[in-house]
């Protein structure tokens, strides 16, 4: 899973991929090339389950963090900069935009402003693609007598007038035709996106928070460049250096947690003497498709799941009590996997 960091110039994006990935990457620079780097999924259950298996190694799921260059404003920057910027935030599954609600000495913050300048840029990039295709649909239609296809047309214009007020692709609703007519077109504006408010060390004003939260967006507060220290110290130190400043959970897990859930997305666990291992699937997965994150051939042969949950799990203390307790289940193929199901798949190919 990859999800894309973007905002304007100078709002803190990269020091919070240098602060969720400890990648180290030079700030205060600007650039052009987007940085990218893979960072663990924190997740104190995997950690737990290894403390109980004692396997080979553990683990853990991991997500792509893309840090797309800043932009200016079309008008301001020129027209373009920032759609040209934005293309390489097409492939991701996630956006976390960038707010900066931290004075930087030069013009104060304005949170909600800068959500609505972006909210219009993200819609002007996908709108270009809409009116590219509306253009080709015609010329297509002139050049070969082409026959168009059913919904095509319509939908494109519904999307136009959607995109000419501002809005959002995803405040739409699309029927499964529509769904599948869209997916190959990597439209911005309708992925799930997470806002990250860039604060200072006292954080950021709760009236932001809400104005944030009232856009639908997962929202996550931070102080970018606090977090950032963080990443270069040791486990040690962290735990005293978060104890000191008050932060219960560093910024690295809450991004996670706002990506899960913003993807609705769900965590399994496998468990053995060679490794115990986190897997993602989509929330509503049944139990094949969870096989096959695995691999494709438990999801082809797959016969039955033997789950337990991983609390009813630790409870037990041990997979051996865990079935004396009765606690684990045989699913099979039309069961909904559960967040935090410890599976081992029973399949023959
Ligand atoms: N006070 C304060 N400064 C920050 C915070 N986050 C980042 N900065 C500073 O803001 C400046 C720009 O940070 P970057 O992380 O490079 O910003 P960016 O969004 O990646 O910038 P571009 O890639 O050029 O768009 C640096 O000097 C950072 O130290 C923060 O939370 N508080
Ligand atoms: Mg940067």
């Amino acid at each position: 899973m990859e999800v894309g960091i973007l905002g304007l110039k100078f709002t803190g994006k990269t020091t919070l991929f240098n602060a969720i990935t400890g990648a180290g990457a030079a700030t205060g620079q600007g650039g052009i090339d987007p940085n990218r780097a893979v960072g663990h999924v924190p997740d104190p259950r995997l950690d737990r389950l290894t403390a109980m298996f004692n396997p080979k190694r553990q683990v853990n799921a991991s997500i792509e963090w893309v840090d797309v260059p800043g932009f200016e404003p079309s008008g301001e920057g020129g027209v373009g900069e920032a759609t040209k910027f934005l293309e390489h935030a097409r492939r991701v599954d996630a956006l976390a935009q960038v707010v900066r609600c931290f004075d930087n000495g030069i013009a104060a913050p304005d949170p909600e402003g800068e959500m609505e300048t972006v909210a219009l840029e993200l819609a002007l990039a996908d709108l270009q693609i809409v009116e590219n295709r509306i253009e080709r649909m015609a010329k297509d239609k002139a050049r070969m007598n082409k026959v168009d296809n059913a919904i095509e047309p319509a939908l494109f214009e519904r999307f136009r007038e959607t995109l000419e007020a501002g809005t959002a692709l995803r405040t739409l609703e699309l029927n499964k035709d529509e769904t599948k007519l869209v997916s190959g077109f990597t439209f911005l504006t309708l992925k799930p996106m997470i806002i990250v408010l860039n604060g200072d060390e006292d954080g950021v004003a709760p009236e932001t928070v809400s104005a944030a939260q009232a856009m639908g967006a997962e929202v996550v507060d931070l102080c970018a460049k606090v977090e950032e220290e963080l990443a270069e110290l040791s486990e040690e130190e962290r735990a005293e250096f978060l104890a000191d400043l008050g932060i219960e959970t560093p910024a690295a897990h809450r991004m996670v947690r706002a990506s899960y859930h913003a993807l609705g997305l769900r965590s399994f666990f496998t468990v053995g003497e060679d490794e115990c291992r986190a897997w993602t699937v989509r929330a509503g997965a049944l139990a094949p498709e969870a096989a096959g994150a695995i691999h494709s051939d438990l999801e082809r042969g797959f016969i039955r799941a033997e789950t337990v949950s991983y609390d009813a799990l630790t409870t037990a203390g041990s997979m051996a009590e865990a079935k004396k307790a009765n606690e684990v289940r045989l699913e099979g193929k039309a069961y909904e996997v559960q967040d935090g199901d410890v599976l081992n798949i029973r399949f023959s190919v």
